[in-house]
Parts: structure tokens; C-alpha cells; sequence
């Protein structure tokens, strides 16, 4: 398991830097991706640093429930009553650019499969 690192999401939940951020509670944090790929291109993360999806552990499991559940909610609270996509970009393979957790919740356009 590698160690939380400082990273851009770091500052977008301590507000240091400006983000459109969509919904917020004690836990998760959703915003707009800078670099949208769909119509509708949204990050929830936990406010808590874990890098990515394979560093997370058992205690971790009530917040991963509700990063999930807080998609669904964000996916509603923008329209997206036609489905959408999430995507957790894992490790290097996975094509992770920013080493803290974060689901992409992709929308408003037709999505093809398999993924590039
Ligand atoms: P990934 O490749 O799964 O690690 O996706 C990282 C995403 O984060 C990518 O789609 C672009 C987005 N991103 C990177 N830096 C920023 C930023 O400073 N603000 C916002 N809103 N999004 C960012």
C-alpha cells in the first residue's frame, strides 16, 4: 500500500484552488474535471488521501459504499436520467494520472465499450 500523497485534489478540498464543485458533505467531495471527456464529466473523491482503489482496505468499506452512493446521488442531482458511466482509473495501467481515489462520473452522450 503506498503512503497518501499531497496532490491537487488535496488543495481542491482544502479550497486552496478553485474547483466547480457540485456536492460536498463531511466525507466526499464531487467537482467538475477540468478536462471533461463527455458532456457531463464529474470527480467524487474522498476527502480522505487514499491514492487509489487498490490501497483501499477493509476499514475503508462503509466509505467506499458511500463514494458510490454519492455518484448515484451527483449523477441525479445533474440530469443524467438517461445512465451515465463511472470510471476508477486504477495504478498505472488503469491510465491514474492523479494518485488520490476518484470516480469519473461520465454523462450525456452515448458511451461505447470497450473502453480505450
Ligand atoms: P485519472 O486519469 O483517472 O487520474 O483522472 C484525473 C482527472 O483529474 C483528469 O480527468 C483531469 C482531472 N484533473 C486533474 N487536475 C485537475 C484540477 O486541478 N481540477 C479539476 N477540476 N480536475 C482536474
Amino acid at each position: 500500500m503506498s503512503e497518501p500523497t499531497e496532490t491537487i485534489f488535496s488543495k481542491i478540498i482544502r479550497k486552496e484552488i478553485p474547483a466547480e464543485i457540485v456536492y460536498e458533505d463531511n466525507l466526499a467531495l464531487a467537482f467538475k474535471d477540468v478536462n471533461p471527456q463527455a458532456p457531463v464529466h464529474i470527480l467524487v473523491i474522498p476527502k480522505q488521501a487514499i491514492a487509489k482503489l487498490s490501497d483501499a482496505e477493509a476499514p475503508d468499506h462503509a466509505l467506499m459504499g458511500h463514494l458510490l452512493l454519492t455518484a448515484k446521488r451527483v449523477a441525479e442531482q445533474v440530469g443524467l436520467t438517461n445512465g451515465y458511466r463511472l470510471v476508477i482509473n486504477t495504478g498505472a495501467d488503469g491510465g491514474q494520472t492523479v494518485d488520490h481515489l476518484h470516480l469519473h462520473i461520465l454523462g450525456g452522450r452515448s458511451m461505447g465499450w470497450p473502453p480505450g
